[in-house]
């Protein structure tokens, strides 16, 4: 490993070291206190760089919150704090008759990762010590199966291929502009505004958070599901914002395909996951794919039609699920070559959402500003269809970006300047991840 990259790695352990929570890692020392579903994913993928164990302890603390219908919550809360909103109590997870009772834990989920990162972890294990790898599988096989059973089940009731996601949380990507249209569509009136306090504002800059008509939203929605006691079949009745996420679905894809593999290990039937996948991934194409356009889009089941919004980066990251053909693996590389994206140009990984979109903000959280995880994302897609060339630049822009401007949550996408919270674990993790390919191969 080379100079830089060594003061790299060493700082990069350091943010991780820092919000290590004794069981689980913050993604960031004060704007998110607790342990959040995707990140864990993520950071455990950072730690089989070099500490299985606490991948490990970071993967099965999640696991420790999901429900017993197989909801993997994205926040578990840490008890001991309580300076994050929306807390535990505006959850009222206790309404389900599935949520844990001494954990608490909220009522939305978040892309689903973890299979993706167990089988890091478990590869990387079983090159230390396959006793260990062999428990690990074991004791994650399971709980994963079931995280993918409740989506495949309550979130695709009607067999499409396809799961729901009921809150922009959900996406993981919260204020894209993908969301504008339906969060319009919810009409609150004086008295519907539900009363809280904003603790993210106190944190970092209000300029670079959601405005106030998104959080009353997505307050909205989450009373929407208590109310309902989280019954999956009521709240999809009426739920106001109701989506088919290329995203959560292309991540669920693979995920599918990880879990296939990792049940090989513990030697369980691979077949339904690899089935999963392949109907996942048949449907995204199918109902997915825009032919004009050369993307492919959200679908909004609550209005029954397709997201317009051409300017998302997640319309490209089908590549990272292997989901398009060649033929079309190509055109969502000339968007990203043509649109506003790309890449090298100015020596930036790609932004959020393109700098022409109309929506666009260079500060704004996930409605432009560059995210190392999407980035990630990107980068492994165009290896897997042999755009060599752009994921190398991809991966030296993402090294190039954090070494000049730390481990910030987002970066500003014309300037590299970062936003948001600094000390960000996904950020840290992934680019671990990204400075040890050059040291070992990795399995996508
Ligand atoms: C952001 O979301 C949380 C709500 O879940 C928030 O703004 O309070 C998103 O960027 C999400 O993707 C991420 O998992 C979370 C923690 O990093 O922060």
């Amino acid at each position: 490993m080379q100079e830089n990259g060594g003061r790299l790695v060493q700082q990069a352990r350091i943010v991780l070291d820092f919000n290590w929570a004794g069981a689980y890692t913050k993604p960031s020392p004060r704007l998110y206190p607790h342990q959040w579903s995707w990140d864990s994913a993520f950071i455990a993928l950072g730690y089989a760089t070099y500490d299985t164990s606490r991948a490990w302890r970071e993967l099965s603390s999640l696991f420790a919150g999901q429900w017993s219908n197989g909801l993997l919550p994205h926040i578990v809360f840490n008890p001991e704090l309580n300076n994050y909103f929306p807390g535990s109590r505006v959850w009222r997870t206790e309404l389900s008759p599935h949520s844990p009772g001494e954990i608490r834990t909220s009522g939305v989920v978040q892309p689903p990762v973890h299979a993706i990162a167990a089988r890091r972890v478990y590869e990387r294990l079983l090159r230390e010590d396959s006793a260990g790898a062999e428990a690990f599988a074991e004791q994650i096989y399971p709980a994963l199966a079931a995280w993918h059973g409740y989506l495949h089940r309550e979130r695709d009731p009607d067999g499409t291929g396809l799961v729901y996601i009921r809150h922009p949380w959900e996406s993981g990507m919260d204020n894209s502009p993908l969301w504008d249209g339906i969060l319009q569509r919810i009409r609150l009136r004086p008295g519907q505004v539900p009363e809280y306090q904003r603790l993210d504002v106190g944190f970092v800059a209000e300029e670079d958070r959601p405005v106030d008509a998104e959080y009353d939203r997505y307050i909205h929605l989450v009373r929407h599901a208590a109310d309902r006691g989280y019954d999956e079949a009521a709240i999809r009745e009426d739920a106001p914002f109701l989506v088919w996420d290329v995203l959560f679905n292309t991540i669920l894809c693979a995920a599918d395909r990880d879990l296939a593999a990792l049940a090989r290990s513990v030697g369980e039937d691979p077949t339904s996951h690899e089935a999963a996948a392949d109907a996942t991934g048949r449907a995204m194409n199918a109902r997915l794919w825009d032919e004009e356009s050369g993307l492919y889009l959200d679908h909004d089941l609550a209005a029954g039609r397709d997201i317009e919004v051409y300017d998302a980066l997640s319309s490209l990251l089908p590549l990272y699920g292997g989901i398009p053909d060649p033929g079309r693996a190509g055109r969502l590389v000339h968007n990203l070559e043509s649109s506003g994206f790309f890449v090298g140009g100015d020596g930036y990984p790609a932004p959020s959402y393109a700098r022409y979109g109309y929506g666009y903000s260079p500060v704004k959280y996930w409605r432009g500003p560059v995210w190392i995880n999407t980035n990630w994302l990107l980068m492994h897609g165009l290896r897997r269809y042999g755009y060599e060339e752009h994921a190398e630049t991809l991966r030296s822009t993402i090294v190039s970006l954090v070494q000049r401007s730390g481990f910030h949550e987002y970066f500003h996408p014309a300037t590299g300047r970062g936003h948001g919270s600094d000390f960000f674990s996904w950020t840290a993790a992934l680019l671990l991840d990204v400075l040890s390919m050059g040291d070992t191969d990795h399995a996508y």
